[in-house]
């Protein structure tokens, strides 16, 4: 009878506690895997405080502790803003770690409150609709699989969709990030990174991709960018090849002084404006393909191993190899109609040195260094201008084509070998 009104009293006292108390996030650990699901009420803390041992803490209050899972770590909420913190206090995460945060403004930081540590198998983001932050503040953290940070489309409110990867980040099994408005990769990676943007920007928010000085890629960098402005801008090693599609829109891509590519650099700007400068190191060959647009522009301050060829097709083009600039191999500029600008005033070292125009004003001069090029200007239509300014070259070869055409030459002789005609 006692017994009985004991366990009466049990269960009422449960069900008391079940209609006040409605959890916010639940917890499990199917397949020694961490599960955690819901809606939180704050931040949300995901913290391995010993190998295998969670504790899961939602808003200031532990949601459960102590849940062993050594298989990895599953974070899902909904559509609110979340702000999701993964930390580990032990040197390493068996398994993958899977964030998905739903739509809504949400940021995920993966970050350690100890010493180093390391996501052994792959780190996979998903951040859906809103403006979101993802970042790995905090000490050093390394992924031994792929990262993917998938950033959804945005809607600009917040300044879009923002990616920091600190120098602190080693990713040593390749990287990808998608939709990031603003992407800061100063951090190592090992394998392909690839930075997809192809989806439209919203309105009055252009994607800012910075790789820092201290950002070493070792493989390929690919920049793949639709419609919009975007300004990327390389400051570190890639060890491989640059692939860069900026897409329509004024785009920029600058390859600072401290940038080095190992490989070849591939650029295609949309049909819009492009400013293109490279200062740094290119140690394969250069293609640059500007494309139409108003004025595209091409600044050369570094060297280029390797050959370089510059394309353009409409756009008013102003190619400036400055005098520190030096191209290894040949240089070949094909440019369409528009008013072209091209100064030539660096070192080439190759045996070709080629301008081609179109029917717009090209107005080219030579000043620079090459020494064992045959240089050909080839000014087709319109009323255009040549002048030769050093004798630095081993033949010339120029053609005015139709229009009325001026050459000028301040250079001394021109070599043994040389043609010059079409010129008014
Ligand atoms: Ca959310
Ligand atoms: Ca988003
Ligand atoms: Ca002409």
């Amino acid at each position: 009878m006692k017994r009985s009104k004991t366990r009466q009293r049990a269960r009422f006292c449960l069900e008391q506690l079940e209609s006040r108390w409605v959890p916010s996030v639940s917890v499990s650990n199917p397949n020694d895997v961490l599960n955690v699901t819901g809606d939180p009420n704050g931040v949300l803390t995901v913290t391995q405080t010993a190998p295998g041992l969670w504790t899961v803490n939602d808003n200031g209050t532990d949601v459960a502790i102590d849940i062993t899972a050594n298989s990895g770590v599953n974070i899902t909420t909904q559509g609110g803003d979340d702000t999701v913190i993964l930390n580990s206090t032990t040197p390493d995460i068996t398994g993958s770690v899977q964030i998905n945060t739903g739509n809504g403004d949400d940021t995920v930081h993966i970050q350690n409150a100890g010493g180093a540590v390391t996501i052994q198998n792959l780190l996979l983001i998903t951040t859906g609709n809103g403006d979101d932050t993802v970042d790995f503040p905090g000490g050093a953290v390394t992924v031994g699989g792929l990262t993917s940070i998938n950033m959804g489309p945005a809607l600009g409110l917040l300044g879009g969709d923002f990616a920091n990867i600190q120098a602190t980040a080693t990713l040593q099994g390749g990287l990808v990030v998608s939709e990031a408005n603003t992407l800061n990769l100063a951090g190592d990676v090992t394998g392909q990174t690839t930075i997809n943007n192809s989806a439209p920007n919203p309105a009055g928010v252009p994607n800012s991709i910075t790789i820092a000085s201290t950002a070493l890629l070792t493989g390929n960098l690919s920049i793949t960018d639709g419609a919009g402005d975007e300004a990327a801008t390389l400051g570190g090693t890639v060890t491989g090849n640059a692939t860069v599609f900026q897409g329509d829109g004024a785009n920029t891509f600058t390859l600072s002084g401290t940038g080095v590519i190992r490989g070849a650099l591939n650029y295609n700007g949309g049909n819009n404006d492009d400013t293109v400068s490279l200062a740094g190191i290119v140690r394969g060959s250069a293609t640059v393909n500007l494309r139409s647009g108003s004025t595209n522009t091409l600044t050369m301050d570094g060297r280029v191993l390797g050959t370089m060829s510059v394309t353009g097709s409409g756009a008013a083009n102003n190619l400036n190899f400055n005098a520190a600039s030096v191209i290894g191999g040949n240089l070949t500029m094909n440019l369409s109609t528009g008013a072209n600008l091209v100064g030539i005033n660096g070192t080439v070292g190759g045996s070709s040195l080629s301008y081609t125009g179109g029917g717009g004003v090209d107005n080219v001069t030579f000043g620079g260094t090459a020494g064992g090029a045959r240089l050909t200007v080839n000014l087709g239509a319109g009323n255009d201008i040549f002048a030769l300014t050093s004798n630095k070259y081993a033949t010339l070869s120029a053609d005015g084509g139709s229009g009325t055409d001026t050459f000028t030459n301040t250079s001394g002789p021109i070599h043994a070998g040389s043609t010059v005609k079409n010129f008014e």
